[in-house]
């Protein structure tokens, strides 16, 4: 089986490894091989001392790859932070954000590569070279798009005459904690960039379309806002199925709710699938999976037109992520038919 999966950063990268753990011993059971391409979110990109970095794309490498540092959920195992601290005690900025001696060295790589004239899709294929996932299912990391995309969110700011201001994803969700409200959310640059090569083929070709329990707006809005990815996705011949981010009422990286009122979605289950809409009415889902605590809004979810179920969501180990994916899996199967 093929399948095409959207991802942002943590919620996502986790999602896929107990997806890859159940496609294995799925290969195992029934000999069937599996192939996976994700299509990852590079709208959390950001120049730091001259590095190109993409949070969203290491995350993904790293966790899938075994370099993860699993308590936070970014960056390295086993890491260091010197060159963080010199950089630190020349006073240069950003000190807010937490760049790794380790980590460093793939921005690096990145930095000198996109400087050589290699588009970001290639570099991520050659970093990723280094990262290969110990599955049998053949992986595959495609970033959303070459060009550049960046989600710059709006906040209030009584010292600028308009009273606002707009700020870098990053230093909203990494220095301002999301604390304030985002007044609006901005891809700079995203009507203009175009799906990276292979994306769309990825969609195309897919047996199951995935929406993983990423940020609905700042990582798989950001992914759907790509010109062409939208249409590629209604085309498609896949079933799609996504899982909720937000459980009970609270989003599971217990963030995403600010960026959700931005958009005026709430942080509900249901209210996240309404915002993506049933594909039968022109939306993005077949088919939507929320926790068993929101078993409540089952059936707001399939007045919608989007068929829904409510089991275990929390990613608490591998084997409960494994188990979200089979779940996934079966609905696709029965939406699919
Ligand atoms: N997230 C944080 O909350 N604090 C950090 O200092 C931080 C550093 C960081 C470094 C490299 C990297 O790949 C990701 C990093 N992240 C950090 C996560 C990053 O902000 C992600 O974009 C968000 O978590 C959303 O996916």
């Amino acid at each position: 089986m093929h399948l095409t999966a959207l991802s942002g950063g943590i919620g996502g990268a986790r999602f896929l490894r107990g997806l890859l753990t159940h496609l294995d011993d799925d290969t195992r059971r029934s000999g069937r091989r599996h192939a996976l391409t994700t299509i990852v979110n590079t709208a959390d990109d950001m120049w730091m001392f001259g590095l190109r970095v993409c949070p969203d794309l290491d995350t993904v490498m790293y966790t899938l790859g075994g370099g993860i540092d699993d308590d936070r959920g970014w960056g390295r195992a086993d890491e260091s932070w010197q060159a963080k601290a010199e950089l630190a005690a020349y006073g240069v900025e950003p000190s807010w954000f937490g760049l790794g001696d380790r980590d460093l060295a793939t921005h690096i790589v990145r930095t000198q590569m996109l400087g050589a004239g290699y588009p970001l899709s290639a570099v991520t294929a050659a970093l990723a070279d280094r990262w290969r996932p110990p599955y049998d299912t053949e992986v595959r990391l495609l970033p959303m798009s070459d060009d550049r995309a960046e989600t710059h969110v709006v906040v209030d700011d009584e010292s600028s005459p308009a009273g606002r201001r707009a700020v870098h994803f990053q230093e909203y969700w990494v220095r301002m904690r999301a604390a304030v409200p985002a007044r609006e959310v901005v891809v700079v640059g995203q009507a203009e960039a175009t799906p990276a090569p292979g994306v769309l083929d990825a969609i195309a070709s897919a047996d199951v379309l995935l929406v993983p329990p990423s940020n609905p707006v700042v990582s798989v809005g950001t992914i759907l806002g790509v010109p062409g990815v939208q249409a590629a996705i209604a085309g498609a011949a896949a079933p799609v199925v996504g899982l909720s981010p937000v459980i009970g009422g609270r989003p599971v990286r217990g963030m995403a709710d600010a960026v959700l009122a931005a958009v005026g979605v709430d942080a509900t289950a249901d209210a996240v699938a309404a915002h993506y809409g049933a594909r039968s009415a022109g939306g993005l889902l077949d088919g939507w999976l929320v926790d068993s605590s929101d078993k409540s809004s089952v059936d707001v979810v399939e007045a919608a037109g989007v068929v829904c179920r409510s089991v275990p969501l929390l990613m608490t180990d591998v084997p409960a992520a494994a188990a979200m994916a089979a779940e996934a899996l079966d609905l696709a199967r029965e939406v699919g038919r």
